[in-house]
């Protein structure tokens, strides 16, 4: 599949990584005397990816026609060469050139083709399904810009555009891989020979996909998936070719451009829909590019249509990818010409859908006249299928009147709207939610009556999980290397149950203190790049308190910043002599806000102004600093997440569907102070309650405690009440900056902030007075890393490989 001029160029350098001078000079083109840290990197990257190539192209020849695809909005990959050099297991060949490697891995860019956590987990999942010899691919859009780069100026966020791609030695261009997708158009409808009733979709605009793919290698395997992203370029079409000759230079210059919008640019929001024209577009491109090459391979096979769901499984991660649903019953019924039923029943045999999030504003929903006109044809199979399901609702229901217009894919709002969860239930055969409580909660609030409809059955949970590849041997080589040292190597890279081996050593002296000293060097590690980056100096030797991920309300990165300054109050209140009997602290926030979420700005602003503050008063000292790392990405997660003596996973419970940091933090030999929500349960019950710092309110008394605020009132916390007297005094900056903040609180409290509060601060002192015994934290960290066995994506793919897409690895004969 790779072009011959490619093969050409690339032979000069294969096999070996560069061995020899010359290898290196032809390949970037220039001297080694003029060799800088970005040439070092430009060669080191472009030899392992021809390493790459090799397996890759043995692993898709050697792969049948049968394999999962999955279609993600989102894939959130962070650097590559790391990862790959650690999957090649030649780490060392770079050293030659007379670099520090750390500093020729951080010339790259991140891959940040994805928000936050729905993106993240996609990338962790692709790292699993190659470790593991699953024929997979990822389907995505390849964005030209990524999630933006976040400046702080002055405080306040700053956007600024990330464009990533003018060196990407990852991604192949597929020149001869393309698909002419239709938006727009009309449908005409005809009789053909048999009286059966044809539909065609026609006089259409034509976007072209062009394919872009990206070797996924797997650990300690051959095993080297495709991850294809699809850019959208001007159909080259006569029509455009006569326009520019006709001298309409600018209306084939504008259609050119407007094609291209397509995969521009990435959308900022994280658990937010906002239903623009634009994303709708980008969706139904990227979902009919993907399905068009998944069926032109199926049809290579020659096999029967019927065999298609046992060939073949896509999961939808989140709806985003939903109009796959009718695009393939589309495919079927007007091109292939299968029946309805028969190409419904391959259809909901084929997907699988998983839910990542039950807050109302994250809930897809499409306008009917939005879809109308961009994909007309679709409407109609959408409302077919409507009737399809609601007929047999009612036959199965005769007597629940209301349960068809709850269920109905279409809300009889105005204007009507298309549900895409509903739609995603209706089209799959298995729906998953991500966390034990989420897939609880999804089945008794949002899905309930589906589960009804369906039976329990449809419904499973796989509760999420992260790459032991990159967020434990990648970022924290040095626990790495001792746990392989107890163990006896590192095959717990890929059965992360082995680490509960570990728990033997929980009580060993020496042992403690290795591990100690590994968190210690990684603190150091991330306050000298505080020290770079901001020019504040923290103490390595305080405890590092971390909350890092998306700014947003129900994270409640607020009841943070509103406990620090709890925290300064109290401090400011004692004598010399008692503060210096505190716990040290540095309180660390980073994370993007959506360029339009007022109330997240107003977050970072208040944490950032208040770091002014604090980290300036000469009465404060090493007691507390207040930082905000700007631009967290993937990149500096993997300096953050081995630095935390406490992180911080504190949305208002049933909020957050899973969570995955917490598990990144708790495998890097840290403890989490968290709400009894999505993946916090699960860990608590792995590594015991006593080894975790939980508090606030439960999930199933939220919905009174907001009644109550509703019509009671709500109730201000009495340290709460000092946190907001303080910031309307005017301490941190003019208060107007924050009143949305505060008012929010005084108005509704949706979030809990003030119900919560008192139990968070007691939390926090609880902390303070553990961290004190060193031997006992120590002791509680060992453990929790030794008993995270269970949060490997490892066994999430396991999991669903098993209950949803029925398929088995298959290994690559060596040398084969
Ligand atoms: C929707 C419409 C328009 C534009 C953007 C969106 C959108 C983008 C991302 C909606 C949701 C998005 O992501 C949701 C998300 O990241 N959910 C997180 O998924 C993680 C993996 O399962 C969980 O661990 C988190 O708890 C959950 O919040």
């Amino acid at each position: 599949e790779i072009p011959d001029e490619q093969k050409t160029a690339w032979k000069k350098h294969t096999a070996s990584g560069f061995k020899n001078k010359e290898d290196f000079e032809t390949t970037l083109a220039r001297s080694l005397y003029n060799c800088d840290e970005g040439a070092a990197y430009g060669g080191t990257a472009l030899a392992f990816r021809d390493r790459l190539i090799i397996d890759w192209n043995k692993t898709q020849q050697s792969h049948t026609f049968a394999d999962q695809k999955h279609l993600s909005l989102e894939f959130l990959m962070g650097r590559a060469l790391d990862n790959a050099m650690l999957n090649v297991g030649l780490k060392d060949v770079a050293r030659d050139l007379g670099f520090r490697m750390e500093d020729v891995i951080g010339i790259e860019r991140d891959a940040a083709l994805g928000n936050g956590g729905l993106g993240r987990l996609a990338a962790c999942f692709l790292d699993s399904l190659a470790s593991l010899d699953y024929p997979a691919w990822g389907y995505g859009l390849r964005y030209r810009y990524g999630i933006f780069k976040q400046e702080i100026i002055n405080g306040y966020q700053v956007e600024v555009p990330d464009y990533w791609l003018d060196f990407n030695p990852w991604e192949f261009p597929r020149h001869d891989v393309t698909v002419d997708i239709q938006f727009y158009g009309n449908v005409r409808k005809y009789n053909d020979d048999n009286g059966r009733q044809v539909s065609v979709w026609e006089n259409g605009e034509i976007v072209t996909a062009n394919a872009y793919d990206v070797p996924i290698p797997g650990y300690n395997t051959p095993t080297t998936n495709n991850l294809r992203l699809w850019s959208s370029k001007a159909a080259s079409g006569e029509f455009d070719f006569q326009k520019f000759n006709s001298g309409e230079y600018e209306q084939s210059v504008h259609d050119q451009m407007r094609a291209e919008t397509i995969s521009a640019v990435l959308y900022p929001n994280d658990n937010l829909d906002r239903g623009k024209e634009l994303r709708l577009k980008q969706q139904y491109f990227w979902c009919a590019a993907s399905l068009h090459d998944i069926v032109r391979r199926f049809k290579k096979s020659k096999k029967a249509w019927k065999e298609f769901p046992n060939q073949i499984a896509i999961q939808l991660n989140d709806t985003h990818p939903t109009l796959a649903i009718p695009e393939l019953q589309r495919i079927l019924v007007d091109n292939e010409g299968l029946d309805w039923d028969t190409a419904w029943n391959i259809v909901v045999n084929t997907f699988g859908y998983t839910n990542h999030t039950v807050m109302a504003e994250a809930l897809e929903k499409w306008s009917v006249p939005l879809i109308q006109h961009l994909l007309p044809r679709h409407l109609e199979i959408i409302y077919e299928i409507n009737l399809h399901f609601l007929q047999y609702v009612e036959r199965t229901f005769p007597k629940d009147r209301d349960m068809l217009s709850r269920v109905s894919i279409v809300e009889e709002s105005n204007p009507k709207m298309i549900r895409m969860a509903f739609l995603a239930i209706v089209g799959s055969h298995k729906v998953n939610g991500v966390a034990e409580l989420h897939s609880d909660l999804i089945k008794t609030t949002i899905f309930k009556d589906f589960v009804k409809i369906y039976g329990q059955d449809k419904f499973t949970n796989v509760t999420n999980g992260i790459t032991p590849r990159r967020w434990l041997h990648q970022a924290n080589p040095k626990l790495s290397e001792l746990i392989a040292s107890k163990l006896g190597g590192y095959d717990f890279l890929k059965d992360l149950t082995l680490l509960h081996k570990i728990e033997a050593y929980a009580d060993d002296k020496q042992f403690r203190k290795a591990f100690q000293d590994i968190k210690y060097a990684n603190k150091t590690r991330l306050a000298n790049y505080i020290k770079e980056t901001t020019g504040v100096s923290v103490n390595p030797a305080a405890l590092f308190d971390i909350q890092v991920k998306r700014i947003h309300e129900y994270k409640r990165q607020q009841l943070n910043i509103f406990g620090v300054i709890h925290r300064y109050l109290a401090l400011k209140a004692m004598s010399p002599e008692e503060r210096k009997k505190m716990q040290p602290r540095v309180s660390i926030f980073g994370g993007k806000a959506a360029p339009g979420y007022w109330m997240a700005k107003c977050i970072i602003h208040l944490v950032n102004e208040v770091g002014r503050v604090v980290n300036n008063d000469p009465e404060i000292g090493d007691a507390l600093k207040v930082i905000f790392i700007e631009d967290y990405n993937v990149s500096k997660c993997e300096i953050i997440a081995p630095a935390s003596d406490i992180s911080e996973h504190i949305s208002t419970a049933g909020t957050e569907a899973s969570g995955t940091s917490n598990m990144k933090f708790v495998l890097n030999g840290g403890l989490i102070i968290g709400t009894c929500d999505g993946a916090n349960i699960e860990i608590t019950r792995e590594i015991g309650e006593e080894n975790i710092f939980l508090f606030g309110n439960l999930a199933e008394d939220v919905e009174d405690i907001r009644h109550q605020h509703t019509y009671e009132g709500v109730l201000i916390d009495d340290g709460l009440q000092k946190v907001f007297d303080a910031i309307h005094s005017g301490m941190f900056g003019h208060s107007d900056e924050f009143s949305a903040l505060t008012n929010t609180v005084v108005n509704h409290d949706h979030w809990l902030t003030s119900a919560d509060f008192e139990a968070y601060c007691k939390t926090h002192d609880s902390i303070d007075e553990a961290f004190k015994d060193q031997e006992a934290w120590l002791h509680k960290t060992i453990l929790a890393v030794a008993r995270m066995g269970f949060f490997t994506a490892d066994r999430c793919i396991e999991e669903y490989a098993e209950m949803i897409w029925n398929v088995e690895p298959q290994k690559l004969k060596q040398n084969g």
